[in-house]
């Protein structure tokens, strides 16, 4: 008998895999009332469900347990689990025991979904079968299927810390910085969490410029510098211009990308260096680099109203996102007005705040970490917002032309379903 833990989507795509494959399981929930609870009822009207705290008898009969990725380590269903010495598996590894076609894998702190969708593209382009997946949303078994060849998964430190075993033919860890530090003991256990990817790599694609990803060799490099040698991605500045490389193959002007900022230059290295190691078509890799407009909620340029323009950041949940969007239009752009604030993640906001005293207007802070916020920022006015539409009104009372920019560097759970639906109510009240 399997347990499956969690009835979001994860639960469900093990739950309807399971059962295509006749695999006995029962699924259980320690909230009272799960959202999807009523679905599952009906979906799976013959399977034991269990709802509310955690009992230890659920282990009773049971050989493994599937989990889902936002059920913690420290829950006493995983503890003892362990203790017994029953196998803790992530949907993920039960995706790959699975999966007959290569697999990509993408980790990092940021840049995931978008380098995990700009891939996708390129792969499409280039005439792939492709399905993506994993952390970006869909969940990695509801996209296994036959006609694919080729998966690309986007993958989040919670979905690694429960996979044992992973056939990866190419991955990378874009980045690391400090994220999701109520989950961890410490930064280091976060880090070894993402690092944790590179085991399972045939073909590894490493970033040059961040000092806690080992530069391990064989691998791709990518980098904002020259590439040191033929095979590695990087830039170049030549008469004020950048370009992007491959060795010293120029291969595109950055001013011909849509995305704006340094870090999208970096995340658009990384996919070039991924397709180029599964064999996608320069080319076409290029001209869908030209294309791509972004993932929405990701620096997403909403409206220019009287001499103000928009910007949705709302998918930034830590500080270094927010400090990357403030960077990226500062550069464009003289006055700033911030929209930030809700859940923070337990890690240092000071580097955040210092680019706040030192180059922006103004701060709207949002959500559970406004007091904390508002002491952390000395040199700029901020004012505080009860809800989305009074932050944008407040917002747009600070300046009369430049940017407002919702960029969190928060989770959003204190007032939103999810970034989602906080990005929405942003871009409903702007365009109000
Ligand atoms: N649950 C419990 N006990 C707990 C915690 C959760 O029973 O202690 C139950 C909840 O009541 C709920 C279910 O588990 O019914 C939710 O499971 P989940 O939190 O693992 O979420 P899913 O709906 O399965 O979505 C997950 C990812 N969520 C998390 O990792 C928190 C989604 O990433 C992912 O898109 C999806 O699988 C498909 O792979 C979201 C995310 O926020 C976007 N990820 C984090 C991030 O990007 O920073 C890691
Ligand atoms: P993830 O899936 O890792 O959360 P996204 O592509 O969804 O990454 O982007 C999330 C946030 O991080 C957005 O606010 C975006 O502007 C910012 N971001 C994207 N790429 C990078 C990067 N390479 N470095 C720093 N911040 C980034």
């Amino acid at each position: 008998m399997k347990l499956v833990l969690g009835m979001g989507v994860t639960g469900f795509s093990i739950a309807r895999f399971l059962a295509q494959q006749n695999i006995k399981f029962k699924v259980a929930d320690s909230r009272q009332q799960p959202t999807q609870l009523s679905d599952f009822l009906l979906e799976f009207p013959d399977i034991e469900t269990s709802n509310g705290d955690w009992q230890q008898s659920l282990l009773d009969q049971v050989e493994e347990v599937f989990i889902s990725p936002g059920i913690a380590q420290t829950e006493s269903i995983v503890i003892w689990a362990k203790e017994q010495g029953i196998e803790i598996t992530s949907d993920i590894e039960l995706f790959s025991r699975y999966s007959q076609a290569p697999i990509v894998g993408i980790t990092g702190s940021n840049g995931k979904s978008t380098v995990t969708q700009l891939l996708g593209e390129m792969a499409q382009t280039s005439g792939k079968k492709v399905a993506i997946g994993g952390n970006i949303g869909k969940p990695a078994l509801e996209c296994l299927n036959d006609d694919v060849e080729l998966y690309i998964l986007e993958l989040s430190s919670y979905q690694l810390d429960y996979t044992k075993r992973l056939n990866l033919l190419v991955g990378t860890v874009l980045n690391i910085s400090p994220d999701h530090l109520d989950r961890y003991n410490s930064f280091e256990h976060y880090i070894a969490s993402k690092l944790s990817l590179h085991q399972y790599c045939q073909y590894l694609v490493i970033n040059s410029d961040d000092p806690l990803i080992p530069k391990k060799a064989p691998a791709i490099h990518f980098g904002m510098d020259m590439p040191k040698c033929d095979q590695d991605f990087g830039t170049v500045t030549c008469h004020g211009s950048c370009y992007l490389l491959k060795g010293d193959e120029v291969l595109m002007d950055v001013d011909d990308m849509q995305l704006i900022g340094e870090h999208n230059v970096a995340n658009s290295l990384a996919a070039l260096a991924l397709g180029d190691q599964i064999g996608l078509n320069m080319t076409e890799m290029i001209n869908c680099i030209k294309d791509f407009k972004g993932l929405e909620h990701r620096l997403e340029w909403v409206a220019c109203e009287q001499g103000v323009n928009y910007y949705n950041d709302s998918k930034s949940t830590n500080a270094l996102s927010s400090i990357t969007a403030l960077k990226s239009l500062t550069k464009k752009y003289e006055n700033i007005v911030l929209i930030a604030g809700g859940v923070a993640k337990n890690e240092s906001y000071k580097d955040l705040f210092e680019l706040i005293d030192h180059s922006i207007a103004g701060v709207v802070l949002i959500g559970q970490s406004a007091t904390d916020f508002k002491r952390g920022i000395s040199q700029v006015q901020t004012v505080q917002a009860q809800d989305m539409a009074e932050a944008v009104l407040l917002a747009k009372g600070m300046i009369d032309n430049g940017v407002v920019l919702l960029s969190p560097g928060c989770a959003s759970f204190d007032m939103f379903d999810n970034f989602e639906h906080r990005g929405n109510e942003f871009k409903q009240a702007v365009l109000r």
